[in-house]
């Protein structure tokens, strides 16, 4: 019995002397990081942050501690930066001291470190120049992007059409149009909205989205140090093995058939630049970087749009005098029959300001892609120490209150001066910003434009529900927002 006891009096003092180390560590490095909630040992601000609703509970400290404070998840310091001065100091203002990524620990086994989206470093710059420059070459290939998207608008329309009036989901509708934009520059293809294979991937697309955002991965994201000791807690998370899968069968199929001299698409000019450095044993033109990378593409050229979507048409059946203005507007520029164009833009401010409302609102990645901090970086008079993870909460630029007139209201008057010109806003910031802003981002509001004065062209949106009871909660809010499903009738017009 004796033994026992004093293993436990052992234990006890090992522990205690753990802590109390470990407590003054962070009291020391307390005077130099901005000021927070005390955390406790281990758990770190378990009792101030609700895992279930982190942003929420982070949105409520900002109350007391202002725009810039320090969190403990778990053991771990997190920077957190509020509305958009902060947010623009750190992300423009010191945008290469913060243009660092960890990746989140729910997105660990999806990535583990490949790809320009979670890498940092020379990784990261090498494929994200890369990825940008093949994704400029191919807007501005002999058919044009532009094109791509009109016509992509019209099979989305067909699609529309056949519902013949009945009520249907629109969520797997805008998924399949939106994708097809990004996998015809991945690909070179577009997928028929019918091809099973090509379903089941935005099913997978879609369920990436919902499993980063549940309150189990918010809770994994703060704990996963200690969560991971628990077996086959790891192997739990999504890791995207049957993305993966479908993503190798398509490299697989350009292998076989690829022309060095004349690459149709983006694996073909990533295979191209692999072979290039084949000798180099430190490029970063390796298969992992390519399935990471396309995922990362595809994830940015989805939900995104589908989800922005889904959470816009829900806005405009609840608002329907801002659909009347859309109509309006559309009729007047376009007329009834002519394919809308992107120079149309400029002459239909309202529209314009509708889409950039919508996406406000819908919040799509709410505290923002996690940040780290490259370098030790002094800002606002504190010492953030190098790799310190920071979260830039783009939710709180969206709705600063002194960005934005209406800040938590759906209004297009957002965007619009006292003349009913469109006029852009700093704050707006769905994509981030700074050197970390989405790649994909031209593309994006290209598509937003086109697929929605496309479809607002030729049909008007009937609610199921009286648009009082229409209700603009978010499913899940998490990693991403995750706009309610419902089911609308479209009426061609
Ligand atoms: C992305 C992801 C999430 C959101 C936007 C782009 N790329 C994951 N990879």
């Amino acid at each position: 019995m004796e033994w026992a006891d004093t293993f436990i009096f052992l234990l006890v003092v090992i522990i205690s002397c753990y802590l109390l180390i470990s407590s003054r560590k962070k009291q020391l490095q307390k005077g130099r990081l901005p000021p927070g909630p005390t955390p406790l040992p281990l758990i770190g601000n378990f009792l101030q942050i609700k895992p279930a609703e982190t942003l929420k509970s982070l949105l409520k400290l900002r109350e007391k501690y202002g725009p810039v404070f320090t969190v403990y998840f778990g053991t771990r310091p997190v920077l957190v930066l509020c509305g958009h001065q902060a947010v623009k100091e750190a992300l423009i203002d010191k945008a290469e001291e913060f243009s660092g990524r960890i990746t989140m620990p729910s997105m660990v086994p999806t990535f583990q470190g490949y790809g320009m989206g979670f890498s940092n470093g020379a990784r990261w710059k090498e494929l994200r120049r890369f990825s940008l420059t093949v994704l400029r070459s191919f807007g501005m290939g002999k058919k044009s992007i532009e094109e791509r998207i009109q016509e992509e608008a019209q099979f989305l329309v067909e699609e529309f059409r056949k519902t013949k009036e009945n009520p249907f989901d629109p969520t797997f509708v805008f998924s399949r149009a939106f994708s097809n934009i990004i996998c015809s520059i991945v690909f070179g293809k577009r997928f028929d909205y019918e091809d099973k294979e090509f379903q089941a991937l935005m099913v997978m697309v879609h369920k990436f989205f919902w499993e980063m955002s549940t309150s189990w991965a918010q809770f994994y994201d703060i704990y996963s140090n200690y969560l991971n000791y628990i077996p086959g807690i790891y192997s739990k998370i999504y890791d995207c093995m049957d993305i993966k899968l479908f993503i190798a069968k398509r490299i697989k199929k350009n292998q076989e058939t690829l022309d060095p001299n004349f690459p149709r698409d983006y694996i073909d000019c990533f295979l191209i630049q692999m072979e290039k450095e084949k000798d180099n044993p430190g490029s970063e033109f390796i298969m992992e970087n390519l399935v990471a990378n396309i995922l990362n593409l595809i994830f940015g050229g989805t939900e995104t749009g589908s989800s922005t979507f889904r959470y816009g048409f829900l806005l405009l059946m609840k608002y329907p005098e801002v659909q009347e203005k859309v109509h309006e507007e559309i009729d007047r520029v376009i007329g009834p029959n002519r394919v809308p164009n992107i120079e149309d833009r400029r002459q239909m401010p309202y529209t314009d300001a509708v889409i950039h409302e919508v996406q406000r609102c819908s919040d799509i990645i709410p505290m923002n892609v996690a940040h780290m901090v490259t370098c030790d970086t002094e800002f606002r008079g504190y010492h953030i120490p190098k790799g310190m993870i920071v979260l830039p909460l783009l939710s709180s630029v969206l709705h600063d209150p002194t960005m934005f007139k209406f800040p938590n209201a759906f209004n297009p008057e957002n965007f619009l001066d006292e003349y009913g010109c469109f006029k852009m806003n700093d704050a707006f910031v769905p994509f981030s910003s700074g050197k970390r802003i989405c790649l994909g981002e031209s593309l994006a509001r290209m598509e937003l434009f086109l697929f929605f004065t496309t479809i607002m062209q030729k049909f008007q949106l009937k609610s199921l529900v009286p648009p009082e009871n229409i209700d603009l909660t978010f499913q899940e809010s998490g990693f991403a927002n995750i706009p309610p499903f419902y089911q609308l009738s479209v009426i061609p017009r």
